[in-house]
């Protein structure tokens, strides 16, 4: 197999293992100068979807059977069941996996999947993010396909504590891809619109969302509005709490990353997320269309 197209990660530590267990997988890499039996299961990966719950990824693991032909008898497998944390499908060369809520629970398992692909030796992996968001100024319903990722501070970078300091990353996503997944997944008779725009990540639904609904709440209506307009005003039309994170951390693993969200709720218009649970089903069939022409598109060419 060519190496050319393989993920080298940014850890010169991963070469002195030996071994690696990716603990919240519950996936043991027991050789790793020979992962044969990695690279049987899970070398043929092109893309990983990843999103907030189990039922939504196994939802879309059987979405993109239907969509990409793939056969498979039953309901998919959650491989990582044993794990007791995430849950991956593997739908061909797709696999389908479970985030959480927030960049923490996140991160786990982007390292931990970014470590599969590289012991797998995938070739060039695309990671997509698929999820809710807040709107910001645009209709409930719309699909945000972020290109750069501010945080709370309505900064264009990922900020982290490593080792008692404060490391501060860039945050945006791969240009060409975010083009490219609008390109080949929208269609024009949608029935809804799906735009390029900023996005705000924070690490709080509440208080970090500018919300003033949540179990505490030290600032006004009025300097909540302002904030939220100064967000409008760069270019910012979506708010959820992943994308700084998964940015900066694809960036400096070297793979392309995308993140696909759809608006549950007009922010300029108010804090509570209301929609029925029907909408928001099928509100969050949205970005499965979208990612799920992509990945047709992809694997066609
Ligand atoms: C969007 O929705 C979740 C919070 O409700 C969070 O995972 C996010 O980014
Ligand atoms: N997810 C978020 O993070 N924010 C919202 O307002 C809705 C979904």
């Amino acid at each position: 197999m060519s190496l050319s197209n393989c993920v080298n990660l940014n850890n010169s530590n991963l070469d002195g293992m030996s071994s690696d267990f990716l603990y919240h997988l519950n996936i043991n890499v027991a050789n790793t100068k020979d992962t044969q039996d990695i690279q049987k299961q899970f070398g043929d990966v092109r893309v990983i979807c990843m999103g907030g719950t189990g039922r939504r990824m196994l939802e879309l693991a059987k979405y993109l059977r239907l969509k990409l032909g793939i056969s498979g008898e039953g309901e998919p497998i959650d491989l990582c069941e044993a794990g007791h944390r995430y849950t991956v499908y593997k739908v061909g060369p797709v696999l389908c996996a479970s985030h959480g809520v927030g960049s923490s629970t996140c991160s786990v398992v982007l390292h931990e999947l970014l470590k599969l692909v590289k012991y797998a030796k995938c070739q060039d992996p695309i990671f997509l993010r698929i999820g809710t968001c807040g709107g910001l100024g645009v209709k409930p319903g719309t699909v945000v396909v972020t290109k750069d990722a501010y945080n709370g501070y309505l900064r264009n970078e990922h900020e982290i504590p490593i080792l008692g300091e404060r490391v501060v990353r860039p945050a945006s996503f791969h240009e060409q891809l975010i083009e490219d997944i609008v390109k080949y997944g929208t269609q024009a008779d949608d029935g809804f619109e799906t735009i390029k725009a900023n996005t705000m990540s924070t690490d709080c639904f509440y208080e970090g969302q500018g919300r003033t609904d949540g179990a505490v709440c030290q600032y006004t209506e009025e300097q909540k509005m302002k904030f939220l307009q100064t967000a409008y005003e760069k270019g910012i039309r979506n708010i959820e709490m992943e994308a700084t994170m998964m940015a900066s951390l694809t960036l400096m693993a070297g793979v392309r990353a995308g993140d696909i969200c759809v608006t549950l709720v007009n922010r300029l218009n108010g804090d509570q997320v209301t929609i029925t649970m029907d909408e928001k089903h099928e509100f969050e069939e949205r970005p499965f269309l979208i990612v799920g022409r992509f990945i047709k598109h992809l694997l066609n060419n």
